[in-house]
């Protein structure tokens, strides 16, 4: 019995470790060392090269090695009957969850700002609202987006989330489908983005959406490139409509050398980086679901074909 194993990151010895300590019995096998592909029964896997997992005729799950799983149904070529579970653990719900407090108090607060009057060597007071002043939006109100929701009520703000379908979070305002977008955006004066890429919501940062948000928004985009028309936000912020934008995710990764993002004085970047899977949570939820797997039972997490996510 084989796991193959397929990631971008330079872990690979510490993935290799915990999967091993968790799962002695099965042979991880790290991509592109693949041997028998008869001998491959589940893989775990970011970004695998189109119409590869096809070419295994005994796969019996895919894991993705993300909470997303756009990487997966971006394959023509996926097998359909194979059941794909993705990430969800504390640790990747937790480090999310500092990403969108880190960037909504950093404009909060008026910190890029701030750094721009230090540069100059200013000192000059600059005023901010207290958070229960202070609108956020949370689009997608699943594993991430609640957790990030709690966080930012915690810290005081007037937090909403809009999802799918309708859902109750202990201090959070909630919005849903299309006709709950309008009235959320509205009162959104940080919009954050946790949903996953699906054909219903790729492009949906667009200045169409952006007009809808109170004039001098700012924008946090943690959930994928594609769901953000990237010349509409530096149209918007041209214009004044978006103040700011802090993006972890882009059209194209690595985002280029020439890219306007990368020196754009209000967008701050980081590299998908916002919540890296862990090695130490992610093996245990693996090992897991290939032992309900052995004896029968529902597998954790399995995500939905037909909605994508
Ligand atoms: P979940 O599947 O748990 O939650 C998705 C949420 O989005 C749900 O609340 C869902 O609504 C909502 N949603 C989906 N489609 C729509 C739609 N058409 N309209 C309105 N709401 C919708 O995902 P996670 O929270 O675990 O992860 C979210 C995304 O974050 C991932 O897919 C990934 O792309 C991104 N991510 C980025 C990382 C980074 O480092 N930058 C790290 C990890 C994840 P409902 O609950 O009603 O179904
Ligand atoms: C994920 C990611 O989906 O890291 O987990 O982007």
């Amino acid at each position: 019995m084989a796991l193959l194993f397929k990631s971008d990151s330079d872990r690979i010895e510490w993935w290799r470790r915990e999967l091993g300590e968790r799962m002695p019995e099965v042979e991880v096998r790290c991509w592109p060392e693949v041997g028998d592909p008869k001998e491959i029964e589940f893989a775990l896997v970011w970004n695998m090269p189109r119409g590869a997992l096809a070419s295994f005729p005994n796969l019996r799950v895919i894991f993705s090695l993300g909470a997303g799983v756009d990487h997966l149904f971006a394959d023509p070529e996926l097998p359909k009957q194979v059941p794909i579970c993705r990430a969800v653990d504390e640790f990747l719900t937790l480090r999310m969850s500092e990403y969108v407090a880190l960037h909504v108090l950093r404009y909060h607060r008026r910190q890029p700002e701030l750094e721009e009057l230090q540069r100059r060597g200013e000192w000059k007071e600059l005023y901010t609202p207290t958070a229960s002043e202070r609108g956020v939006g949370i689009m997608g109100l699943g594993a991430l987006g609640a957790n990030a929701a709690s966080a930012l009520a915690g810290l005081g703000f007037k937090v909403a989330g809009w999802s799918r379908t309708p859902k109750r979070l202990e201090g959070v305002e909630s919005f849903h489908n299309a006709a709950g977008l309008a009235p959320f955006l509205a009162r959104s004066e940080i919009l954050v983005c946790l949903l996953p890429l699906t054909r219903a919501t790729e492009g949906i940062l667009s200045g169409a959406l952006f007009a809808g948000l109170p004039k001098g928004a700012a924008l946090i985009n943690a959930a994928r490139g594609k769901h953000l028309v990237e010349a509409d936000l530096l149209a918007a912020l041209a214009s004044g409509q978006l103040a700011y934008a802090a993006l972890d995710v882009y059209q194209t990764e690595p985002l280029p050398p020439e890219h306007p993002f990368w020196r754009h004085p209000r967008i701050t970047l980081s590299p998908h980086i916002a919540s890296i899977t862990d090695p130490r949570t992610t093996a245990a939820l693996v090992a897991e679901n290939v032992r309900r797997y052995r004896a029968g039972e529902p597998l954790l997490y399995t995500v939905d074909a037909e909605l994508g996510y």
